[in-house]
């Protein structure tokens, strides 16, 4: 069958980053059925014969007007469509988007009729977001990891900046890898903007965001980094909880110690 893909192997590079990582997200257990949601800005890998490829379908309302998206691609989970699934048949379960002149519509230009993620209001906000902001970042990750949400079931710690120096605390790796730390959003409801508005509040600050409850936000140059801090930062939890089921409170790298990492490492915070 033939496929956008054919002949374009950055295009496809991109789209096999997406399709790993899903793959990841369902192996680490943070993906039951549709759970979590990948997009990727591919504008800089969408050639002449893409721009003029037929839509499928209709355009279709993103419910705002985003200044900075106009004829920008994107490559999108199908909403309501399995990691698993993306993970082995990526362009049956993702599909490219192209947001529209108006600037608050979209169209479809895929293999085949995906429409795209239910969070794509956050996800198309954040991405206008840091297009506007002129960042280099081109991946949003959303997805489920369950220590991570566990510990947002606990008030002290949705105190801000109480995560970060606790997961910080577990072991350096997570200061230099994840070094602005993590961002909060209180409960929220799921596919909303006002969920998508909080988000961006928090990536003034932080790379990864918690939505309390519910799951995490991650952004960075790709989708490998993205998942990358994320998985680091679980790391970080799993340490925490083996102490604490072992019938210990650990002690947490000193803030000297920390301090002299961050140093070392040139970290912003
Ligand atoms: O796509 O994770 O937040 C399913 C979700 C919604
Ligand atoms: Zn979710």
């Amino acid at each position: 069958m033939k496929s956008i893909l054919d002949n374009r192997p950055k295009l496809a590079k991109q789209v096999a980053d997406v399709a790993e990582v899903a793959g990841y997200l369902w192996q680490k257990g943070w993906a039951e059925r549709n759970g979590g949601n990948i997009t990727v800005n591919v504008t800089g890998f969408v050639d002449d014969e893409i721009k003029k490829l037929p839509a499928i379908g209709e355009p279709i309302q993103i419910g705002r007007r985003l200044p900075h998206l106009q004829g920008k691609y994107f490559f999108c989970k199908g909403t309501n469509r399995r990691m698993r699934d993306l993970n082995r048949w990526p362009m049956e379960n993702g599909s490219f988007i192209r947001i529209q002149d108006d600037r608050s519509s979209y169209v479809i230009i895929a293999d085949n009729p995906v429409k795209p993620t239910s969070e794509l209001a956050s996800h198309l906000s954040i991405h206008d977001y840091l297009i506007g902001k002129g960042s280099s970042y081109k991946a949003v990750l959303h997805t489920h990891p369950i220590d991570l949400i566990a510990m947002t079931h606990n008030r002290k710690f949705m105190e801000k900046d109480k995560l970060t120096y606790l997961l910080w605390s577990m072991i350096p790796e997570t200061r230099a890898f994840c070094p602005r730390g993590l961002g909060i959003v209180p409960y929220k409801m799921p596919s909303t903007f006002e969920l998508a508005d909080a988000t961006i509040d928090q990536l003034n600050d932080y790379d990864v965001v918690m939505w309390e409850k519910h799951g995490v936000v991650s952004v960075s140059d790709d989708v490998m980094e993205a998942f990358d801090m994320v998985d680091t930062l679980s790391k970080s939890a799993q340490i925490y909880l083996t102490a604490k089921s072992m019938g210990f409170e650990p002690e947490g790298t000193s803030v000297e110690d920390m301090e002299a990492l961050g140093k070392a490492f040139n970290l912003p915070k």
